[in-house]
């Protein structure tokens, strides 16, 4: 758990209108990093796989091993939402290439559990204390954070 008490108060509203979309039905929040890029300062993420403990995950495959490997790029409107699941989430890479942002881009970027996280994993106890702080927002400017369900 660390110090984890939650989200900041800003995310609710993002949290709470993916409750609408179907293709999050069952989805639960656990972890959201607010990632700002700058064209002026080269900001850029290398193709990478997110935390892969899923029991059915293949072993990823490694970008630099491949002499051309197969590329989809995807237009991120701004307030656009992109979900990753199945093969896009445990068996392609993603990033953002630096050639690709101009000016300034933000990404909240929501991630839920991996399975051994989840009902029946092995780690479901601490899964379920996770999930039970992710209810949870806070307001960012109060010392210590001032905590709400
Ligand atoms: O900025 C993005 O859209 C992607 C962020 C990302 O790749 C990540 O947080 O793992």
């Amino acid at each position: 758990m660390g110090s984890f008490k939650g989200f900041p108060e800003f995310g609710r509203r993002v949290q709470e209108r993916l409750t609408r979309e179907p293709v999050l039905a069952g989805y639960q929040t656990i972890e959201q990093c607010s990632l700002e890029y700058r064209a002026n300062e080269g900001s850029c993420i290398s193709p990478h796989i997110d935390d892969c403990l899923a029991p059915s995950a293949q072993e990823p495959l490694l970008w630099h091993q491949l002499s051309r490997p197969p590329t989809v790029r995807l237009p991120m409107p701004a307030r656009s939402l992109l979900v990753m699941q199945a093969e896009a989430r445990y068996e392609w890479l993603h990033g953002i290439l630096r050639s690709d942002i101009s000016g300034r881009r933000v990404c909240l970027a929501l991630r839920e559990f991996t399975p051994a996280f989840m009902p029946g994993g092995e780690e479901e106890q601490l899964g379920a204390e996770v999930t039970a702080q992710a209810q949870c927002f806070f307001t960012p400017q109060t010392a210590g954070g001032e905590v709400s369900a």
